[in-house]
């Protein structure tokens, strides 16, 4: 099914009758346009006001693709705003976020190398926020552009705002990325949470909504707060499928101690090398899954003894395969990433 899908995503980009007019493709038109008088319609069309999309998934964590490649070295051209709508589940496609193949050199990072480059990503979240790094996205984005592509090497070096990653297209369909050094200094999180250890925040207290937690901040170029539990009554783990997230989601979301807001991963252990997970992520809510996420979990999870630094986070959307290597303590993430439908939208 995922490949008969990506041969015709394959046919679609290099055709370019099958481009003018994708015969079989999904069709996502919004109501209002329906409604427009068909000249409008036509003109909007002729001025190309339409995006077209595909929808990947990666666990369940679901985003617009779109193929900037070919455009200029920036920004997207869509605008949070425009993201957003796209992610509306009623209104709109429907997404956790909006992920933009773009040319190389248009992500900023400290210490970049355009000329590293194959392409770059730019993102948005479902509420138009642009984050620094997407770990399921960029899964997606790999076999994205693989599809579109059908051309080997399919190994990439991404330029993101977190820095330049590595996603490597299994021929399972599975994509293992580099998702590099996580960062750990508060500062650099963002987080006001003390350093504990080592100059990182690790089960740091951290007042929510009256109860005191215990947290380790990470960086994985977007910030995360990763928990086991509370300082009392969470001595024997968390039970992570009877949390209600939505309640406290949000106030660890916004908590004064991360300036630039935060994701938050609630974590069970369940034995040294499998952990359970749920996320409430910044500016898209409780998820199906979370990759950086995931990530941290694996860091804060070693740097609190609870975990091996090989791990399998399993998520509400499936599970993901995480290292973080010991001989140059870069993040090691493998998982799926499939292609949905694609379409067209005038957005
Ligand atoms: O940092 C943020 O604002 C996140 N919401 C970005 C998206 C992260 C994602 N869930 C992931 O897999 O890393 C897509």
């Amino acid at each position: 099914m995922a490949a008969t899908a990506m041969a015709s995503l394959n046919v679609l980009a290099l055709n370019p009758r099958a481009r003018a007019s994708p015969r079989g493709a999904t069709r996502v038109v919004a109501p209002r346009v329906l409604a427009r008088p068909p000249g409008v319609l036509r003109a909007a069309v002729a001025a190309r006001a339409t995006h077209k999309f595909a929808k990947y998934q990666g666990l369940g964590n679901d985003f617009v693709m779109i193929d900037e490649r070919d455009g200029p070295v920036g920004a997207p051209s869509i605008t949070g705003e425009q993201a957003a709508k796209m992610c509306d589940r009623n209104f709109g496609i429907g997404a956790d976020g909006v992920i933009v193949a773009m040319p190389k050199g248009s992500a900023e990072y400290p210490g970049r190398v355009v000329e590293e480059e194959d392409y770059a990503m730019r993102m948005f979240n479902s509420d138009g926020t642009e984050p620094e790094m997407c770990g399921n996205g960029i899964r997606c984005l790999a076999n994205f552009v693989a599809a579109l592509d059908d051309a080997d090497p399919r190994a990439y070096k991404v330029g993101t705002l977190a820095g330049l990653i590595q996603p490597e297209c299994k021929p399972d369909g599975q994509v293992a990325v580099d998702m590099g050094v996580p960062t750990l200094t508060p500062a650099d999180v963002p987080t006001k949470l003390a350093a504990t250890e080592d100059g990182a925040a690790v089960k740091s207290q951290m007042t929510v909504d009256g109860a005191t937690w215990l947290a380790t901040a990470v960086s994985m170029g977007n910030p995360h707060c990763v928990t086991f539990g509370r300082e009392k009554g969470d001595e024997k783990g968390l039970a992570v499928d009877d949390m209600d997230l939505a309640a406290i989601g949000p106030s660890f979301e916004s908590h004064e101690t991360f300036p630039a807001r935060t994701n938050t991963e609630f974590v069970e252990v369940v034995r040294r090398d499998y952990v359970k997970m749920r996320v409430w992520e910044r500016g898209a809510g409780a998820t199906l899954a979370c990759g950086t996420g995931a990530c941290a979990t694996v860091v804060a999870g070693v740097l609190e003894g609870r975990t091996d630094r090989k791990c399998t986070v399993e998520l509400p959307g499936g599970p993901l395969e995480i290292e973080w290597r010991e001989s140059d303590s870069r993040v090691i993430m493998t998982g799926p990433a499939e292609l949905v439908f694609y379409g067209e939208i005038d957005a």
